[in-house]
């Protein structure tokens, strides 16, 4: 049965094959779930609704392969894109699981190990742009430190922005058109982590050498691990023009990395994130980078990869609704909220900022004046509630 809450390809619903292809080890625990085949993941996505699938390096091509192997993996990978019609609109690199980035990739002291990561990588673009993808994600999960006397920051974040423009280069050298989406994360695996949030990654995008070839790649469990608005950091990412993708899952504050099914906790936040998604007009993947938990079995995995999805759409229909509702719309006049988009005063208008040092204000009346915030906040959670 096919209703308004049934994903379609047209919603531009993505996962990483490390998301459904996740085993359920943790730090603590084995595997859960066996491997799971690329191709059966390509299959059992397309069926329910998706419109492509993303991978790191490793997990289409196991390390170690030779080139005919490699090669017969990409065909019949392909094959099961063209006979299912998916996408693969992004790709990465594994910079973490191997030992030798114990240290570090491209922010590795040694640097044989950071000529590696970078030389990695550019296989890594090769594979990607043969798939198609136009984006090329950049998580750095073992850029940082536990010792902060064995890494000199600065130098690290040097080394960090020279293996951007490294790989820009060659991206652009070779035709690939990539765009380069940066993701921040405060901490884990590494005590802390280079580019910790959205803030600091936008400011390291302004040292590039070519900075409009890099954006963003935020992830809700990661600004909310810090405390933070996932919600507001997208709405900066967008404001900068940095939003290059987006990485859509669900986390408790102070928690560990939970990398939940999307809308599973936080959902107010996940509510206004829909909401300001779908009101941009941002064309870009709604992709999942979550798992399932590791109490469930592969049908526990499809339900997980579903439900990413339902609620998403569940909360693009809240969003609608939020903007036709008469009441919140009396709400949100009465707290003045459009007004914000008014600018004051023009400041290449020497006059017009010398007229407001002139003039003269009657704050008496503005203070102590009720904004309806409580009014409006209760029916936003009636609208999430379902009783409106
Ligand atoms: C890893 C990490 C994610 C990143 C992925 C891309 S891999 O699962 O936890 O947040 O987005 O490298
Ligand atoms: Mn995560
Ligand atoms: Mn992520």
């Amino acid at each position: 049965m096919s209703d308004d809450l049934t994903p379609r390809p047209e919603h531009k619903f993505t996962f990483g094959l490390w998301t459904v292809g996740n085993q359920g080890r943790d730090p603590f625990g084995h595997e859960t779930r066996p491997a799971l085949d690329p191709v059966e993941s390509v299959h059992r996505l397309a069926e329910l609704g998706a419109y492509g699938v993303n991978f790191h390096d490793d997990d289409l091509v196991p390390p170690g392969s030779s080139a005919a192997e490699r090669d017969a993996v990409v065909a019949r990978f392909r094959t099961a894109l063209d006979d299912t019609g998916m996408k693969v609109p992004m790709a990465t690199t594994n910079l973490f699981s191997d030992p030798v980035f114990a240290d570090g990739a491209f922010t590795a002291n040694d640097p044989t190990v950071r000529r590696y990561a970078m030389h990695k990588t550019m296989k890594a673009m090769d594979l990607g742009a043969e798939l198609g993808a136009q984006v090329y994600v950049m998580w750095g999960g073992r850029e940082g430190v536990e010792v902060d006397a064995a890494k000199d920051v600065r130098a690290a974040l040097d080394r960090y922005a020279e293996a951007v423009n490294v790989l820009c280069a060659y991206s652009e050298a070779q035709g690939y058109g990539l765009r380069f989406a940066l993701e921040p994360k405060p901490n884990e695996p590494r005590g802390d982590i280079f580019l910790p949030t959205v803030g600091h990654a936008l400011a390291f995008i302004e040292q590039l050498e070519w900075p409009d070839l890099v954006g963003l790649n935020p992830e809700f469990a990661h600004e909310t691990m810090s405390g933070l608005s996932f919600h507001h950091a997208v709405a900066q990412t967008l404001w900068a023009g940095k939003l290059f993708h987006i990485d859509l899952n669900a986390q408790r504050i102070g928690k560990f990395d939970q990398d939940f099914r999307f809308g599973s906790e936080g959902q107010r936040d996940a509510f206004y994130t829909v909401r300001l998604l779908e009101s941009s007009g941002w064309d870009g993947m709604r992709h999942f980078d979550a798992h399932a938990y590791r109490t469930e079995d592969r049908d526990g995995v499809w339900d997980f990869a579903l439900g990413c999805m339902r609620t998403y759409l569940v909360l693009a229909e809240k969003a609608r609704r939020f903007d036709t509702d008469p009441e919140i719309a009396e709400a949100l006049a009465t707290a003045n909220v459009s007004s914000l988009e008014v600018p004051q005063v023009d400041w290449n208008d020497a006059a017009a900022v010398a007229a407001l040092r002139a003039e003269e204000f009657d704050v008496e009346p503005l203070r102590g004046r009720g904004h309806g915030h409580e009014r409006l906040d209760q029916l936003v959670n009636e609208l999430l509630l379902g009783v409106r």
